[in-house]
């Protein structure tokens, strides 16, 4: 049995697509997604994903790990950030983190209650997550975050990537998704060569923060694939997996 996959290029566009009885694959590959496979990796149990700065700095004072950027930066007052170099390393067994970032957790917050699975993917993780859409078998959309509504390459790339890894169990049911397999084909064999030119590598670059896209570029470093429960991101298992 074949499942559809499509394609949404930003939560602007969101509105337009049915999200019922589907898994949905949020992706923001420069950067959330992909810290946030780093962060269970290293063995938090759960990262709650807000969209405001003021809902993190409260959870913070409670004792949680409370990490947040905006526009590329760690806002004002946070320990944590949106770097996988913040978490790497780090032992972070058993602790709760919230999060906020510019897109990325507002393009979660879109997903959640509407789709019957979130999960998050990047390169980082992209195996981990194809393999766990098909145990879902569930239809597949794949949300990129983009930039503040607007498309971008690096999320539209990951999207064409899940595609090829998803065929042929899973096939394209839109333009969108024929769009992005192209530009998965031209950009697979030097995928940073060719990020280089995004705005988002540039904005980035101005950071002074090109390893972080050098390592968010890198595939299949990382296993785990964020799910959404009861509004916290926390370690997909699969019903194989013994741990369960
Ligand atoms: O927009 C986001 O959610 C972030 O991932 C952007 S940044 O990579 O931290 O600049």
């Amino acid at each position: 049995m074949s499942f559809g996959l499509e394609v949404c290029l930003s939560p602007a566009l969101l509105p337009s697509y049915t999200l019922a009885g589907k898994t949905v694959v949020v992706t923001d590959v420069l950067r959330a997604t992909s810290t946030m496979s780093v962060i269970l990796q290293q063995g938090a149990e759960c990262i709650v994903p807000v969209t405001t700065v003021e809902e993190a700095r409260n959870l913070g004072k409670k004792g949680w790990l409370a990490a947040a950027e905006r526009n590329g930066q760690k806002a004002e007052g946070f320990h944590y950030g949106n770097s996988p170099f913040d978490y790497l390393g780090h032992n972070l067994i058993g602790c709760k983190l919230v999060m906020t970032t510019t897109n990325g957790t507002r393009a979660l917050a879109a997903a959640a209650n509407a789709a019957d699975h979130v999960l998050c993917g990047a390169f980082v993780n992209l195996h981990a997550v194809a393999d766990a859409v098909k145990s879902l078998g569930k239809d597949c959309l794949v949300l990129c975050a983009g930039w503040k509504d607007n498309f971008n390459i690096e999320d539209s790339l990951f999207a064409g990537a899940l595609a090829k890894a998803l065929a042929p169990d899973f096939s394209l049911r839109c333009d969108a998704g024929l769009a992005v397999s192209g530009l998965w084909s031209i950009a697979q064999d030097d995928l940073f060569g060719y990020i280089k030119a995004s705005s988002h590598f540039n904005r980035l670059e101005r950071l002074h923060i090109e390893e972080d896209v050098r390592f968010c570029m890198t595939l299949n470093s990382q296993q785990a694939v964020p799910v959404l429960e009861n509004d916290a991101l926390i370690a997909w298992k699969s019903s194989n997996d013994s741990t369960r």
